[in-house]
């Protein structure tokens, strides 16, 4: 499907549909953008030096998300832009309200100059989806999960995070450990910019080691619980410790 996003066109793929992809689907799909970039099929056995090389083109080919050639091809280092409703929601940033509550002593709103005004965290890291694309080098900036989560100071009970999204169907979780990782994030900036309504600003999750479906897009709240309840994606039958390169049956390269 396509949206209509601040002005621009965007494609939303479908996630379901993508994890359906096989292997061999990935292939054609490597050999058919060979041929469009003129290289041949022939580089398809170069391995991983070449593929390197083609994500470095495929940026030349398609600066933005679900366009150009890389909408083309399955497991291009390009995001794809995945929604499990309809829409796109769109939160102007002066409207922007996260909510921080649950098993806490001081639950709080965060506007997102609140946000701006903590400690900022960068990192520079890859992205994975567990659908096989991965976006390397990413820039992301915004604070860490744990200064929130300290900010509202959890109790004894809680020992887990859950996340909900403006799209007012996609949740998340963490446990409480991993939530206190220096690499998980909730993000203003993404790609070096305000995180963009497609690829869920003004503020989003970002969870360095583990599958993209943790990094839960259009952040509403974030609920401190004693137990917490499978995300979207889980009760899809996806892994809850969706840690990269252990778990899901897949072997790709940890993000650490
Ligand atoms: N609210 C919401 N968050 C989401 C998703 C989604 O469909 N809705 N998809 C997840 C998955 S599976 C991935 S790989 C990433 C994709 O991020 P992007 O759309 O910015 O490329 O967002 C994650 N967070
Ligand atoms: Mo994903």
């Amino acid at each position: 499907m396509t949206a209509w996003v601040g002005g621009k066109n965007v494609r939303v793929d479908d996630h379901a549909q993508a994890s359906g992809a096989v292997p061999e689907q990935r292939r054609i799909g490597r050999r058919l953008f060979l041929s469009i970039i003129g290289l041949g099929a022939a580089g398809v056995a170069l391995g991983p030096q070449l593929m390197r090389i083609e994500a470095g083109l495929l940026n030349i080919f398609s600066k933005r998300p679900g366009t150009g050639v890389a909408s083309l091809v399955p497991g291009a280092s390009e995001f794809r832009i995945y929604s499990v409703t309809d829409s796109i929601p769109v939160v102007a940033d002066s409207a922007y309200h996260l909510s921080v509550g649950g098993l806490v002593s001081s639950p709080g709103e965060f506007t997102l100059d609140d946000l701006k005004a903590m400690p900022p965290t960068a990192l520079t890291k890859d992205f994975q989806c567990v659908t096989g694309w991965r976006v390397p080098n990413v820039h992301w900036r915004g604070v860490l999960l744990r200064d929130l989560l300290a900010r509202v100071q959890p109790t004894s009970k809680a020992t887990a995070v859950e996340f909900s999204s403006f799209d007012g169907l996609y949740t998340e979780s963490l446990t409480l450990a991993e939530a206190h990782r220096s690499d998980v994030i909730v993000a203003y900036e993404m790609l070096g910019a305000p995180v963009t309504p497609e690829h869920g600003g003004p503020v989003r999750l970002y969870v360095a080691p583990m599958y993209g479906y943790k990094s839960a897009k259009w952040l509403r709240s974030v609920t401190l619980v004693a137990k917490a309840m499978p995300g979207y994606w889980e009760q899809n039958g996806y892994d809850i410790e969706a840690w990269i390169g252990r778990s899901n049956g897949r072997s790709d390269q940890p993000v650490d």
